[in-house]
């Protein structure tokens, strides 16, 4: 049914065949997230990472108007060199499709197409959510809408403190989107392991996320699950040393009018400068940690065969 529409790579092809564990990673952290070549070397890593758990690395985008599942080594390469790569959110896909573009895949987008290819299993650094504000802008991500229709687990570390964490998780209870925390009750909050915020369930296990993402598929719950992974201890960041350079993102976002897709490119890309880096170091750490957790979880459902 979707052959003409996604390319799927042979490696995630096969594995997926043959049943074996594979994990979607999204590229809008790619194009739109990480400054170059962080951003490249990171995605190879990330990929890495996935392998070395047993499983198989799909990392999404679009390129030149198809939609691929796993990137060669030189898809990654010339995803990041066209000049006019777009955000893609799984709204944005059949126009970009049609006139040939080629795109970087949000969360949302990434959710969409894995579904499609039968991936059930998908790894990212923090999902978008409700921006701060949002009572005045209504500035909600479409993440969390995909998040309530798809059947996709997204292991994430929590999301970002550009966003209102309370607004966010509250709009995730409304969609059905059980919020599962990875060894801890607290929901965390990105560059932090702890938000303030608890999540609704605590699970302590690859395997026992795992049982859960069967069942809640099995149950025929129609949306996704958020996994949350917090940021490994030796590299988080102190609030102190990070909550300023967001509220002065933020403030700068509006005063310079920025709305809408280009809201979160401009606030990550502003707190990696601000930061001296030290927000992008942070930032590699938990996509990597979430990687490997998301390639455990995927060899657990998968019946516990890793590929080694
Ligand atoms: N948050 C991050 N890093 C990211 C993103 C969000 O900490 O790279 C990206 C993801 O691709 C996410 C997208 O799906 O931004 C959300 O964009 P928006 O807020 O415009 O929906
Ligand atoms: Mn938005």
């Amino acid at each position: 049914m979707t052959a003409d529409l996604i390319d799927i790579h042979p490696d995630v092809r096969a594995a997926l065949d043959a049943g074996r564990a594979v994990v979607a990673l999204e590229s809008t952290i790619v194009t739109h997230g990480m400054p170059h070549p962080r951003n490249v070397e990171t995605a190879r890593a990330v990929e890495d990472d996935i392998r070395a758990e047993g499983a198989v690395p799909a990392t999404i985008a679009v390129l030149d108007g198809r939609p691929r599942v796993g990137l060669s080594a030189a898809d990654l390469d010339a995803l990041v060199a066209r000049p006019d790569v777009a955000k893609a959110s799984g709204r944005d896909l059949a126009a970009i499709m049609a006139r040939g573009g080629s795109a970087g895949t949000t969360v949302s987008c990434t959710m969409r197409l894995a579904a499609l290819a039968g991936i059930r299993v998908f790894a990212t650094g923090g999902v978008g959510g409700v921006h701060r504000g949002a009572e005045e802008t209504w500035d909600v991500s479409a993440d969390l809408a995909e998040l309530g229709r798809t059947e996709v687990a997204v292991v994430c570390a929590g999301v970002k403190s550009i966003l209102d964490i309370p607004k966010t998780l509250e709009v995730l209870e409304s969609q059905r989107v059980p919020v599962i925390a990875y060894g801890t009750d607290a929901f965390p909050a990105f560059y932090a392991r702890d938000s303030g915020e608890r999540a609704d369930h605590r699970l302590d296990t690859p395997e026992e996320i795992a049982r859960a993402v069967d069942l809640h598929l099995r149950l025929g719950s129609g949306t996704g699950l958020l996994i949350a992974n917090p940021v490994p201890e030796a590299d988080a960041l102190a609030p102190a040393e990070i909550d300023g350079i967001i509220a002065e993102a933020i403030d700068a976002a509006a005063t310079q009018g920025v709305s809408r897709k280009d809201l979160t490119p401009f606030l990550l890309e502003r707190i990696a400068t601000r930061s001296e880096g030290r927000s992008l170091a942070t930032n590699i750490a938990l996509v990597r940690n979430n990687a490997r957790l998301a390639a455990r979880i995927a060899v657990a459902l998968a019946g516990g065969s890793a590929e080694r």
